[in-house]
């Protein structure tokens, strides 16, 4: 394979309701689309930055301006012709996972199609559907969330997942279990909102069964986390803070988490992904496979990992539906509360044309010297 160029397409679709996290709320998502065109195919890849630096440091411009300034010119001067050869190239530069993971993406999508293998086949997937959860935003309240949680498990979630924030969890997830029994799968997302101080809170959750709580603590605090993990009885899992496959070892030894949450921009790639759950499968941990409101590219790719054998929990791999009235491909559809894992080569999945059409904001071409 040979890449003869790459084009980066901002797209703007709007979010079918918007989405409120500790962090801030959002009603659009701003997706940085990259296409690599080699001789023998093309492949896609999603940045999964957000508009803000607001989940991590990455942000969508920023993403876009360290792909063009300093990404491309490494993988056009590797002549890479691999995905695997993706993140060694970009090895000397430090952080900018999100973007290093769309660069991976797309040329690994390019390789695969032309090699006729499917990216599902290529991380070692053994299933052929995902189970699928959901993730519920922080809503006015409790009687929105309420009616939200009841449509999303008449839809067929076979998990729910709630944000919280001090001040807005032990009530929410209290009504959520009277009202739907201790049978759902509940587990509630913190994004890093609390510290160690709050560790009496927190522990008010335990007797409501949850599967786990993700991120509680900042990011870097592993220490704090593993205290955590020792005052109460949810178990601990970790999100934000899972950097790579190393540090998701180092967490797991040190007894900061017992559950992984697995996004392949938060760890640099869909390789690093395979490893972290290698490493997490090694230990016995469960992983699951995280979502950050992916069109439908970034979601067939997570939907392929997600069905590797050591995600053991459903993971916020939601229908299309859920997020966008029209999708940029052909829509994610629910059924019995799963996702169909594509079989196509590479992502299995491309753009609607017409639909890049009317999203596209903007796009530039950069070619590869000859
Ligand atoms: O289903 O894609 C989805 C969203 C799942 O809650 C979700 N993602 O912290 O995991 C998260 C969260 C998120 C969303 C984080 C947007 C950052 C931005």
């Amino acid at each position: 394979m040979k890449i003869e160029g790459v084009e980066l397409l901002r797209v703007h679709l709007p979010l079918v309701s918007s989405f409120e996290t500790s962090s801030g709320s959002q009603s659009e998502k701003d997706a940085l689309v990259v296409r690599v065109v080699a001789d023998d195919s093309e492949g896609w890849g999603e940045c999964v930055a957000m508009a803000q630096p607001v989940y991590t440091s990455e942000y969508v411009d920023g993403a876009h301006e360290v792909i063009r300034r300093f990404m491309l010119p490494r993988i056009a001067a590797g002549r890479c012709t691999s995905g695997a050869m993706v993140a060694p190239l970009l090895a000397a530069l430090k952080g900018h996972r999100m973007a290093k993971t769309a660069v991976e993406m797309a040329v690994l999508d390019a390789e695969l199609r032309a090699a006729g293998r499917s990216f599902a086949s290529y991380l070692g997937a053994e299933r052929t559907s995902v189970p699928s959860g959901v993730s519920i935003g922080i809503t006015a309240s409790v009687a929105e969330l309420l009616d939200q949680v009841a449509r999303y498990l008449e839809a067929g979630y076979l998990r729910i997942k709630l944000k919280v924030k001090p001040g807005w969890d032990v009530e929410p997830v209290r009504a959520v279990r009277e009202r739907f029994g201790d049978e759902i799968l509940l587990q509630v997302d913190a994004n890093a909102a609390y510290t160690l101080g709050d560790a009496g809170q927190l522990a008010r959750l335990d007797p409501f069964g949850l599967l786990l709580i993700e991120q509680p603590l900042a990011e870097d605090d592993m220490g704090g986390h593993a205290e955590l993990a020792r005052l109460i009885r949810t178990p601990v899992c970790l999100d934000e803070s899972i950097t790579s496959a190393r540090v998701a070892a180092d967490a797991i030894a040190l007894g900061a988490c017992s559950i992984v949450n697995i996004k392949a921009g938060r760890v640099g790639g869909y390789i690093e992904a395979r490893r972290v759950h290698d490493v997490c499968s090694a230990s016995g941990v469960p992983v699951w496979c995280g979502g950050m409101l992916e069109t439908g590219l970034g979601r067939a790719a997570n939907v392929a990992l997600a069905a590797l054998p050591g995600f053991s929990l459903p993971g916020d791999t939601s229908g299309s539906d859920r997020y966008f009235e029209t999708d940029l491909t052909p829509p994610f559809v629910l059924t019995s509360g799963h996702l169909p894992v594509p079989t196509g080569p590479g992502l299995g999945v491309e753009p609607l044309e017409d639909v890049m059409k009317e999203v596209t904001v903007s796009s530039e071409w950069v070619s590869f010297p000859g």
